[in-house]
């Protein structure tokens, strides 16, 4: 059996959104924009896509929804525009942070930093989450942006982002958050609270790889970090990846009509998986469920490194990780687990599991039976594990 735990790194892409793209690849392969018949019949299902993807986040016809080639390109837009137009300039001088952003932030963040502006990097409770009040007092009459992610990719964790959002309100600070995996597992609405810049990603969502976007409120225009064309109104030019925008139209569709499905069954069943974990002795999960996203669980077991856990997952089929794909080659601690100050032995002993609509109950059966038999296989092989005196307690909290 082949189970696939990983879809918090990418998503299997959803038939209907593959075969609503099959037709842009050879039939269907103007440039959109070129002046003849071959690219016009592209434009219906541009404008369709992007219809969808308006509707998926009930962003406003005023605002702008520009089509990157993915979260991380538009992560780095927001902030090397921002750096460009309010730090370079003198305007202000500072930006916040939480430091359990994906990589494409942190890393952007720590490259503007190196050319000179502040980073308050805002540290998460022992909860895993970022309290808003950390912002509040964080911010300076020199802040030019606050970026806080939504969902957190390892955790789950769902952070305050309305309460954040207000906060900046009242500073006249921009707020950008990083949705990309939000969408399609809690309701995103762009209008339901304050928000200046908001990151996605198709593949994160049963869409194709290599898409993304970045939703702008009206009137906070950011300088192009492309510069070329006149593609997406200057804001991003490129010859647009057409069958790559349907998909992502079509997928921000389904992921919209399977939203209850999400947030009851696909929870259920993550909830009941995870019961089974917590079952094993010496388990701990770190975010309560009702704060994390439905298809979430990052789990340490203790005394097992993360990576022979995937090892032993691997053998069996198993598809899962130990952090974002992105880190997953050097052989470091969670950053999450560091940043709540797990204990080092713990640090490294995470592992994600992260279901989607498409997982089944046989899958997931399956699952426990092999992690059972890995912990058994590697706890009797685990120095650490055997030494560690009799109930001790980690400091972290088990939610059953
Ligand atoms: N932002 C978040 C919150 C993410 O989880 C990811 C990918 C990205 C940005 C980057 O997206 P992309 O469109 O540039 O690919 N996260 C992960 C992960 O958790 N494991 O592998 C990739």
């Amino acid at each position: 059996m082949r189970v696939y735990l990983d879809n918090n790194a990418t998503t299997l892409v959803d038939p209907h959104v593959f075969a609503e793209m099959e037709p842009y690849f050879v039939q269907k392969y103007g440039n959109p924009n070129s002046l003849h018949s071959f690219a016009s019949e592209t434009h219906p299902g541009l404008k369709d896509a992007m219809e969808k993807i308006y509707a998926g986040i009930h962003a406003p016809k005023e605002d702008s929804v520009v089509i990157t080639s993915c979260a991380t390109e538009s992560n780095n837009w927001v902030f090397k525009s921002i750096y460009f137009e309010y730090i370079l300039t003198g305007r202000k001088n500072h930006i916040i942070v939480s430091e359990v952003e994906h990589p494409s932030v942190i890393a952007t963040a720590k490259f503007i930093e190196s050319m000179g502006c502040k980073v308050t990097y805002l540290p998460i409770n022992h909860e895993g989450l970022v309290d808003p009040q950390t912002v509040r007092d964080s911010i300076t009459s020199k802040t030019a942006l606050v970026s806080v992610m939504w969902a957190n990719n390892e955790t789950g964790a769902i952070f305050p982002v309305e309460e954040i959002g207000a906060i900046c309100a009242e500073h006249n600070v921009l707020f950008h958050t990083d949705a990309v995996q939000a969408i399609g597992k809690i309701p995103v609405d762009v209008q339901s609270f304050n928000v200046d810049y908001l990151t996605f990603s198709a593949h994160k969502f049963h869409g194709p790889k290599g898409v993304g976007g970045l939703y702008m409120k009206k009137g906070r225009e950011l300088s192009p970090l492309l510069h070329g064309g006149s593609q997406m109104g200057g804001y991003r030019s490129g010859t647009l990846n057409v069958a790559g925008i349907v998909g992502m139209g079509k997928a921000m569709e389904q992921a919209i009509d399977a939203l209850d499905f999400e947030m009851t069954d696909v929870r259920e069943m993550r909830d009941a998986f995870e019961d089974e974990l917590l079952k094993i002795p010496d388990t701990f999960v770190v975010t309560p469920r009702e704060k994390r996203t439905p298809n979430t669980i990052l789990i340490s077991f203790r005394g097992i490194e993360g990576e022979s856990m995937l090892w032993d997952l691997n053998r069996a089929g198993i598809g899962a990780s130990t952090g974002s794909a992105c880190a997953s080659e050097d052989l470091e601690s969670n950053p999450v687990m560091e940043a709540i100050g797990a204990e080092a032995d713990l640090a490294h002993t995470a592992v994600r599991f992260s279901l989607s609509r498409y997982t089944t109950q046989e899958e997931l059966d399956y699952t426990i039976e092999v992690v059972r038999k890995a912990v058994e296989r590697l706890r009797g092989i685990s120095s650490s594990y055997a030494y560690a005196p009799e109930g001790h307690k980690s400091g972290l909290d088990t939610h059953h």
